[in-house]
């Protein structure tokens, strides 16, 4: 079953056009694509259907089928051509549609997006590949009139090789970005935050050898200290048998290793000399892999990550784990988040609360905030954008989860902030939905072993009242560290409830919990029982720290959230208007009052990165 499952999964893939991920984009010889785009807005997918619904690229001759992707223009005075993206407006790339212009505020649909390009290669035998950081939803990729692929999920980074069809002047990318929610999707239509579409993050040229290092797996083996285990992958007609080596100069560590038939090394090298990666010291070291001539350049932590009962072990030591959630998005300047100023903005706030934790919700960010959470000492918990009610029994839904899976842990499999893979969030018990969650969690596991497997799971009230509470939810079982939302005091009941509430969680794990909080517009003030007011979000931020501080096992949170954030729910005139205003942090940058209570918090907890 497992095998026809797994193969159904590859015809899929391969139908799709999907390419394996190449590795660390930023240290290779790369060409911004960058900068302003033409645009079509295609609401009834007029470049794509012919009048019989039948996709133009299927047609004979899909350069003149009327197809946009073909770019066509007239040559004779009564040639009828309906569309010039010449002529058409710009939208900025990176960056959302919605926030751009006014009246594609509230769009979902389709986009067409096209850059013109002159390229000449570095050397004539080089391969070459575009590069997509992420583009929301859907994707198709066009180059020169030819499709190069599809590819679905709108937080994570895809690749397309077009060596062959790449030429010195006049190249034509064209993507059409259809960001329309549907029901079988992962996210699904319902959700708590804003839908921005199109070609969110970088879109780059990237130039390697015929034979390169295409991927590399390089952090401390499961539960080990010292040894530096994982592989090195290349691509290329002469990627077997071919010596790699892997240089950490500062550790006096070089390893000649030789690829086997399939082009990939796997490497475990012993070093007693590390100097562990932790929010109070985070080390990072040069790391260099060699393939001839080509030399790969990345800076990598090294760092263990357990649980031991109810503690979790960063280096063998028990941390706690002082946490925000974050939305990717930057209030100040308007829509996704993307740059390191954005990720700069963002961590720099978390940092402020006196965090060392992040939680990335819910769905993949931009690898500038990993990147920087390295650099910080941020540690971090990733999301996949499992979120609600999705459809739990559908073959293809599940293949677009896990395909997003992997390919946030095929990007950041040698981040060391990262230590957490969330499975989903806040999704209803039933018999699917285990078996959907537990194959991504061995999904998970086969493809990274290092770290934890946590989701935000929800519990439930028993006892007087429903006073108690407990997490019943079987998916408890088959996760290393118990998260659940709570909104005691905001959802349920009012602050004063969370006094009377009884834990008794019985697992024998760590609590973090991954979200509590509630609504205030930010310089609305009140007594302490007016919704709304700051007033009253810091009375509930107080309740609800001395509520979870009854929980044994809590060893950290991720209260909700840092910043207001846009979404479509969130409709109360005056006080939302479309954002919702969990922050700590309003979306005028400024900061509410119960991002003070949180930070006091955070500062009396014994050390930066302990609490036993
Ligand atoms: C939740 C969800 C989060 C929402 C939040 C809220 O439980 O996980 O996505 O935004 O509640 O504000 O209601």
């Amino acid at each position: 079953m497992l095998k026809r499952l797994t193969f159904f999964l590859l015809l899929v893939m391969v139908a799709w056009g999907y390419e394996p991920l190449i590795q660390n984009i930023s240290g290779r010889t790369t060409t911004s694509l960058n900068g302003a785009w033409n645009y079509i807005v295609d609401p009834y997918e007029n470049g794509y259907y012919n009048y019989r619904y039948r996709p133009f690229d299927e047609a004979e001759d899909p350069s003149k089928s009327g197809g946009y992707f073909a770019n066509q223009k007239p040559v004779n005075p009564w040639d009828r051509v309906e569309y010039d993206f010449d002529l058409s407006e710009t939208l900025e790339v990176p960056g959302d549609w919605n926030s751009q212009r006014e009246k594609l505020f509230y769009y979902e649909g389709t986009i067409w997006l096209k850059k013109s390009f002159d390229y000449n290669r570095v050397s004539v035998d080089n391969r070459v590949f575009v590069h997509f950081g992420a583009a929301n939803y859907q994707t198709d990729v066009y180059l020169n009139g030819h499709k190069l692929g599809m590819h679905k999920g709108g937080f994570t980074p895809f690749n397309y090789e077009i060596t062959n069809l790449l030429k010195e002047k006049d190249n034509f990318l064209i993507v059409k970005v259809d960001n329309k929610r549907k029901k079988d999707e992962v996210p699904t239509v319902n959700t708590d935050w804003w839908n921005f579409g199109g070609l969110t993050r970088d879109v780059q040229i990237v130039e390697v050898p015929e034979t390169f290092i295409k991927d590399y797996f390089v952090q401390l083996g499961k539960d080990s200290k010292r040894t530096i285990a994982g592989y090195i992958q290349l691509d290329g007609v002469s990627k077997s048998n071919r010596k790699v080596e892997l240089l950490i100069p500062e550790l006096k560590l070089r390893k000649k290793l030789k690829t086997d038939e399939l082009g990939r090394a796997d490497l475990s090298i012993i070093s007693k000399r590390i100097k562990y990666w932790s929010p109070d010291n985070p080390k990072l070291y040069d790391v260099i892999i060699k393939l001839g001539s080509e030399e790969l350049h990345d800076q990598i932590g090294f760092r263990t990550i357990q649980t031991n009962g109810p503690d979790i072990l960063l280096n063998g030591e028990s941390i706690f784990l002082k946490g925000i959630s974050i939305h990717e998005e930057n209030p100040l300047r308007g829509g996704r988040a993307h740059s390191m100023e954005d990720a700069r903005l963002l961590l720099g706030w978390a940092k402020e609360l006196g965090c060392n934790y992040v939680r990335l919700a819910h769905y993949p960010h931009n690898e500038n905030m990993v990147d920087l959470a390295d650099e910080m000492g941020m540690l971090v918990w990733e999301e996949n954008p499992v979120y609600w009610t999705i459809s739990w029994e559908n073959v293809q839904t599940y293949a677009t989860a896990q395909q997003q899976l992997s390919e946030v842990i095929s990007r950041d499999k040698n981040r060391a902030s990262v230590i957490i893979w969330s499975m989903a969030n806040e999704t209803p018990v039933s018999d699917a939905r285990m078996v959907f969650l537990k194959k991504l969690r061995d999904f998970t596991l086969k493809q990274d072993d290092t770290r934890l497997i946590s989701a935000a799971l929800e519990m439930h009230g028993e006892g007087e009242g429903g006073l108690t509470r407990k997490i019943s939810d079987p998916f408890a079982d088959y996760v290393d560290v118990l998260s659940f939302n709570q909104y005691i005091g905001w959802y349920d009941g009012l602050p004063e409830k969370c006094d009377k509430i009884k834990w008794a969680i019985d697992q024998d794990k760590p609590v973090i919990i991954s979200e509590f909080g509630g609504g205030a517009l930010q310089g609305l003030h009140g007594d302490s029982l007016t919704i709304w007011t700051e007033e009253f979000q810091k009375y509930l931020y107080r309740e609800s720290i001395e509520m979870i501080q009854r929980i044994p096992q809590l060893r950290g949170a991720t209260p909700w959230i840092l910043v207001d954030f846009h979404s479509p729910r969130r409709v109360l005139p005056v006080i939302q208007d479309g954002w919702n205003r969990k922050g700590l942090i309003g979306s005028n940058g400024e900061k509410k009052q119960a991002f003070y209570v949180l930070q006091e918090y955070y500062k009396s907890l014994p050390n930066p990165s302990k609490n036993n």
